[in-house]
């Protein structure tokens, strides 16, 4: 198959990237490199991998790139996946977040593109504050910045443009996403990757609240396995909650941390974080219906995650 894999130069485009190359895929990545890292990429095999570095938003670029290649799937990962610069640039953002995967699609209708799957990467930032848990995919939502705000628009453009112009397309709401090449540069990147950074250079960690907040944790290798069961799959028109069922306290996960690594974190407490949600977790059972589940629990994406970091 001949796969577009946007943002794949990022944390879960590249293992995505890998992962489908291995499989014998021929993938192109188109990336700007605003976030991802071209080392990312080292190491998969070049015969069967083409790196561009590129805005999305170069509607006439994504245009002909989409015309001449004729993809077989398009994952569309690239984003600006900071809700923080998202407040900070909403319309910059929005440019990248929800109008360039439009015109992506709009490519495809068209140009009548023969394109098996189409799947857009959503974010379970869609759910908001409300305290209903489990999330189910039909849950109320209450996107709350211009980041979720993108990201649900966005949904609804790739399931209805599907439904409408019988393109299959469907939507991935990812959680709380960890593992290998996650990028800990920013302080609102993911928390394990930043508790891995103080473990790796003995800097102090900030707690923000009583760290009794839950999340669920999902290791990058089983988000790579829902999104190539996606793939492969008939499933279209719909979304889908990417996440394992199951939540852990930060508290928690910071031991088991300290356990696999066999040091202490240093650590500080700070206030809560404004507008944190406190328990965040899915309901997985619609992906569970395509024959998903989870490879890795905490302790085993953990202990994967600090022996690939070398801590
Ligand atoms: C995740 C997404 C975010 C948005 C949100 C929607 C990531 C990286 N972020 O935010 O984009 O979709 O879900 O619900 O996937 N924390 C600390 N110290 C730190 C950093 C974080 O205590 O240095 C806390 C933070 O206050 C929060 C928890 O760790 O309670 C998890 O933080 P996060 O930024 O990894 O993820 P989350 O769920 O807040």
């Amino acid at each position: 198959m001949k796969a577009l894999v946007t943002g794949g130069a990022g944390f879960i485009g590249s293992n995505l990237t890998a992962e489908l190359v291995k499989q014998g895929n021929d993938v192109f990545v188109v990336d700007d490199l605003s976030m991802g890292k071209i080392e990312n990429l080292v190491g998969i095999d070049k015969n069967k991998l083409q790196f561009c570095e590129h805005s999305i938003t170069d509607y006439a670029f994504m245009r002909q790139l989409l015309i001449e290649k004729k993809f077989d799937h398009i994952v569309l990962l690239a984003a600006v996946a900071s809700v923080a610069d998202s407040i900070e640039r909403p319309y910059e953002t929005h440019l990248v977040n929800q109008e360039a995967n439009v015109n992506i699609l709009e490519t495809v209708r068209k140009y009548k593109l023969p394109v098996k799957k189409i799947i857009f990467s959503s974010s379970a930032a869609v759910y908001g504050n409300l305290p209903d848990l489990p999330k189910k995919e039909t849950s109320r939502v209450d996107p709350l910045t211009p980041y979720a705000i993108d990201k649900f628009a966005t949904e609804r453009f790739v399931v209805n443009y599907g439904r409408l112009y019988n393109i299959p397309t469907v939507a991935t709401r990812f959680f709380n996403v960890y593992g290998p090449k996650q990028n800990p540069q920013s302080p609102y990147s993911g928390v394990l990757s930043i508790i891995t950074e103080c473990l790796r250079n003995n800097q102090t960690f900030t707690l923000y609240g009583d760290g009794k907040q839950e999340r669920d944790f999902i290791y990058v290798a089983d988000v790579v396995k829902a999104l190539i069961l996606l793939l492969q799959s008939d499933a279209k028109h719909k979304v889908y909650n990417v996440a394992t069922g199951k939540t852990n306290s930060l508290l928690e996960v910071i031991h088991e941390m300290e356990e696999i690594a066999g040091r202490n974190l240093k650590m500080t407490m700070g206030p809560e974080r404004t507008g944190d949600i406190k328990y965040s977790q899915a309901d997985i059972s619609e992906l569970g219906k395509l024959g998903f589940a989870a490879d890795n629990n905490l302790a085993i994406g953990l202990e994967k995650y600090l022996k690939y970091e070398k801590i």
